[in-house]
């Protein structure tokens, strides 16, 4: 385990720091091997029902750190890092089977910015700022942002913001789409964010991994194979012990509880 991701479990909710605040939080080898591993360990771990992604300091994270990459350069293949880290993060992150809330108090740049797209929910506040910083060192994007950002903001404006690298912040960022929840004050980011995911930890977990599940392959599949990935999933959400519990305390006029299972 490394000290740049630090590990926070309070009952269901899980938040995961990148805490390299003197580097914005810009992602190392060792940084992002820790982060798939822990999206990993959290993706079978039923005790953790919620999750929330921050930044330590003034930044949520800014991608790629660019003083490793100019080591990459000089050595072999410099961008196999997207093949062999980028992409495994992305392709967890983007099948978690739990609820994900991306704190982003400061600045989201390049992958730090496509991380915080993968989440579920977005909070923000008025220091919160998006920048698809690729183009600006001359790269493309990665890490999905290819699919998340347009699905966000529409197809324009995800070009404008990948080529032309336009930062969008706080408020703004909201009406444009990337931040679900704007909070006034800064400080107030990480802790809305966390009241959320204890929210959502505490609803029907099963039924959450289904919902994301059905939603993220229906943008890709026709309405009748939608139908049927919707059949099933009813089918396996309507044999859990939330979904029985819920409908017999609906009837007997007694408050819900879901257990996540
Ligand atoms: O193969 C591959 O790896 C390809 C994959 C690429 C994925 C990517 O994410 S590419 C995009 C990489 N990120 C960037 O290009 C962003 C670079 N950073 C910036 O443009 C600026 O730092 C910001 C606009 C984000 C913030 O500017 P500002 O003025 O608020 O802060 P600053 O002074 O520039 O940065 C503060 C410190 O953080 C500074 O260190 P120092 O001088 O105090 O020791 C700066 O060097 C460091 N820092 C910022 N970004 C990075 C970084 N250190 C390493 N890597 C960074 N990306």
């Amino acid at each position: 385990m490394t000290d740049s991701l630090l590990v926070d479990r309070a009952e269901g909710v899980v938040t995961l720091t990148f805490n390299r605040p003197d580097a914005l939080n810009a992602l190392t080898d060792d940084l992002k091997v820790a982060f798939r591993d822990q999206l990993a360990a959290l993706s079978a771990d039923p005790t953790c029902r919620a999750i929330v992604l921050t930044g330590a300091g003034r930044a949520f994270c800014v991608g790629q750190d660019l003083r490793e990459h100019v080591e990459n350069l000089k050595s072999g293949d410099p961008l196999a890092t997207v093949r062999e880290h980028y992409n495994p993060i992305a392709a967890t992150l983007a099948a978690m089977p739990k609820p994900v809330v991306a704190a982003v108090r400061g600045t989201a740049a390049g992958a730090g910015a496509s991380l915080a797209f993968l989440a579920d929910f977005r909070v923000g506040g008025p220091g919160t700022s998006f920048t698809m910083a690729f183009a600006g060192i001359g790269l493309s994007s990665d890490t999905g942002a290819s699919l998340t950002l347009p699905r966000l903001v529409g197809h324009a404006k995800a070009t404008e913001m990948l080529m032309l690298g336009t930062k969008v912040k706080g408020e703004e960022a909201q009406r444009a789409g990337l931040l679900g929840t704007f909070v006034e004050n800064d400080d107030d980011v990480l802790p809305t964010a966390q009241k959320l995911a204890a929210r959502l930890a505490e609803g029907p977990t099963v039924a959450y991994a289904y919902i994301k599940r059905t939603l993220s392959a229906a943008e890709h599949i026709p309405l009748s194979e939608t139908l049927e990935l919707e059949a099933e999933a009813q089918a396996r959400c309507g044999q859990t012990a939330d979904h029985c519990g819920a409908v017999e305390a609906f009837v007997a006029k007694e408050p819900i509880v879901f257990e996540g299972r």
